[in-house]
């Protein structure tokens, strides 16, 4: 295969991710080693771990019919068969939508998914997992004929009665049609498990098929294209900007309602129907000019997104290995582009989410570890003082640390009933998200609307569903609202009685995933008052949809109830180690001075003793400042510790 852009780009991103990950994984230990390997710290390294080893890039690819989608795909990822892989034809083509990626522990194989399962209760998500549903057809990719040949069933169809298309819910598209059958797709997804070096570095691409495909497989449009890293939205330059490509546009790509997405290429494609050896070059290259100028006036995209290709040429000019061509085909400027707006926005992604979670969980451990500095030299001071100090005043000083010690223990009296406040509220705040009560009354909202499938019936069962759903967050708001107060005053009190210095306490908020929760039933409700709703309401697609609302409305508060749920057990962690900490210096000062009671020689070793401890406490704090060098930056230095300071820091193994 020939160096492309994308394989540069992506062989930069795995780089980054090992890199990344290695210096996560030499931080454990080391952690372990100085006991700050806190349950923040392993949450916040095991996320970004996770996040690093299962991040995939997909790419997903969108528009019209007969545009060139596939042949884009084929142009930008496998030219190197020195053939046309993927099937690309006038008219429809691709049949169903295709997931392209290497899984090595399979073999090469196409999976497809009949499409008779439009008529099970399961979401496509579900099928996806559930390879008994699939049909599995092994390939060989030594014959790129043969192989060709075989990826033509993602092209099939199979001609059915009219009743059975409306019963799969594909009938709408071709009403008015005379015939007793209709053709409808054979298959209703397909998996293209093949060898591919961008593959094999976790990209994974998605073709889909134009017309009306995208709409009538809710999945699709609400979860697999916005799942994608990147979309590339495809035109043809001698169709122009339809109608139906608008409305695809509008749709499906730019939704409302929800944030501009990153990562939107719009491709103009086919610019080699507008080639013409009768026409200057220049003229040629203002005409491509002015039609993206135009495209991004009617799509209102930044001209920078729009890329005008020739796939058809870029995959010719590959397989003959024709550079000149290539470069006319402008396929070169966006596979840079892709590259860099996949892989740069990851990069960010991870960066800003995962690497921000380890950082912040280091910066409160930095807090404690100064808190405890600043105690320490407060404790060796207070021994000094004593040397010079007569048996009187000792004695003095240990009544007034008796009598800390009792108003402590009072402060941990209070901490111990703010506990058990806040557990209790945690117990009610997770039960109000718990997703298997839940489904429960979904269960019988779904069974409410079985057999009532008329709009009032749906409506019905969609404003009980947020009814329910908004009660629960009402009392979930409630709830953490009360622990949040509990939180912030068992901290305070700690902080300004027995000048604590702690983290700002973790704080979750429902908020986040209340307004989620809301732009669904946004979503839902212009669903529920489209005309095509009306049309359809005996439909697959109603049913279908209600279903994936449920679906992505469970997930939202699965999210929640995760979410709350950690914070419900990690929030007052900090401060339960530190309540302890102080609680046995307090207990070793009263010691201390018993004892300086007896032998003043004794002092002298606690003297020793926390100059050492206040050494081990500025290594680590130094080590730190090293580990936010290269979190920030992990390819600026080859290890996190010196030779020096071996204990101190931990010593990378390469
Ligand atoms: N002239 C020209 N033809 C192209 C170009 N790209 C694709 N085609 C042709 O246009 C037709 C449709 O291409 P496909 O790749 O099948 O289009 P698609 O968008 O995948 O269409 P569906 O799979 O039906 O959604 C095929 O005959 C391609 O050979 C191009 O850049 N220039
Ligand atoms: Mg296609």
């Amino acid at each position: 295969m020939p160096e492309t852009n994308l394989i540069d780009q992506l062989g930069r991103f795995q780089a980054w991710k090992q890199m990344r990950s290695r210096l996560l994984i030499q931080l454990q230990p080391w952690l372990t080693q100085q006991g700050l390997f806190t349950t923040e710290v392993k949450n916040a390294i095991g996320c970004a771990l996770r996040a690093l080893h299962e991040e995939h890039v997909t790419v997903a690819v969108a528009g019209e019919f007969s545009r060139g989608k596939t042949e884009l795909i084929n142009a930008l990822f496998f030219a190197d068969h020195g053939r046309r892989l993927l099937p690309t034809d006038a008219g429809r083509t691709t049949m169903c939508p295709t997931e392209i990626l290497c899984d090595p522990k399979q073999p090469p194989q196409l999976s497809l998914l009949p499409i008779e399962t439009r008529r099970e209760e399961q979401t496509l998500s579900a099928l996806r997992d559930d390879i008994g549903h699939w049909q599995v057809f092994e390939l060989d990719l030594d014959d790129p004929e043969s192989l060709a040949a075989q990826l033509q069933m993602l092209t099939e169809n199979k001609q059915v009665g009219k009743r059975e298309a409306a019963e799969l819910g594909l009938f709408q598209e071709r009403e008015g049609a005379d015939s007793e059958h209709v053709s409808i797709p054979r298959w209703r997804l397909a998996r293209l498990n093949i060898r591919h070096p961008l593959l094999a570095q976790g990209l994974r691409i998605l073709d889909t098929p134009g017309l009306n495909a995208i709409g009538s497989e809710p999945e699709l449009t609400y979860e697999m294209l916005p799942a994608a890293h990147a979309v590339l939205f495809v035109l043809a330059a001698d169709a122009g900007v339809t109608q139906s490509d608008l409305e695809i546009w509008q749709k499906y790509i730019q939704r409302p309602n929800h944030q501009e997405r990153r990562g939107v290429i719009v491709v103009l494609n086919k610019t080699d129907t507008l080639w013409d050896d009768l026409r200057s070059s220049r003229h040629i290259a203002e005409s491509i000019i002015n039609q993206c100028r135009e495209v991004s006036k009617t799509l209102e995209v930044d001209p920078q997104q729009i890329f005008a290709t020739s796939a058809q040429k870029a995959l010719l000019s590959r397989v003959q290995q024709d550079q000149a061509l290539e470069r006319r085909s402008g396929i070169a400027s966006l596979e840079r582009h892709l590259g860099e707006a996949v892989v740069t926005n990851r990069i960010r992604l991870i960066q800003d989410e995962h690497t921000r979670m380890v950082t912040e969980a280091i910066e409160a451990l930095e807090i404690i570890i100064r808190g405890r500095q600043e105690r320490n030299e407060h404790q060796r001071q207070s021994l000094l003082d004593l040397a010079g100090q007569s048996d009187s005043a000792i004695k003095r000083m240990l009544a007034a640390t008796q009598k800390d010690y009792e108003h402590y223990q009072s402060s941990i009296d209070a901490y111990q009933r703010g506990l058990a406040a806040f557990k209790q509220h945690g117990h009610t705040l997770l039960d109000a998200l718990n997703v298997k009560t839940l489904n429960r009354t979904l269960n019988e909202i779904h069974e409410m609307m079985t057999g009532a499938w008329t709009t009032y019936g749906l409506k019905d069962a969609m404003l009980r569903l947020f009814e329910e759903i908004n009660s629960r967050i009402d009392v979930a708001a409630r709830q953490t609202q009360s622990m949040r107060r509990l939180l912030r005053n068992i901290h305070r009190r700690f902080q300004s009685e027995h000048h604590f210095k702690l983290p700002p306490p973790p704080m979750f908020s429902i908020v986040k995933h209340q307004v989620e929760l809301s732009l669904l039933d946004r979503e839902a409700d212009v669903f529920r008052n489209s005309t095509r709703t009306a049309l359809m309401e005996q439909h697959f697609v109603t049913k279908r949809y209600f279903s994936t609302i449920v679906t992505r409305a469970k997930r939202i508060i699965r999210v929640a109830h995760d979410d709350a749920r950690h914070w419900h057990d990690t929030a007052l962690l900090p401060l339960a180690t530190e309540v302890k900490e102080y609680r046995n210096t307090l207990a070793q000062q009263i010691l201390d001075l018993r004892r300086a009671g007896d032998s003043r020689q004794t002092v002298q070793h606690r003297i020793i003793a926390l100059q050492r401890d206040n050494a081990r406490l500025r290594a680590q704090l130094t080590s730190f400042g090293k580990v936010h060098e290269l979190l920030a930056n992990p390819q600026s230095a080859p290890g996190i510790g010196g030779h020096k300071q071996q204990h101190a820091t931990p010593a990378p193994k390469r």
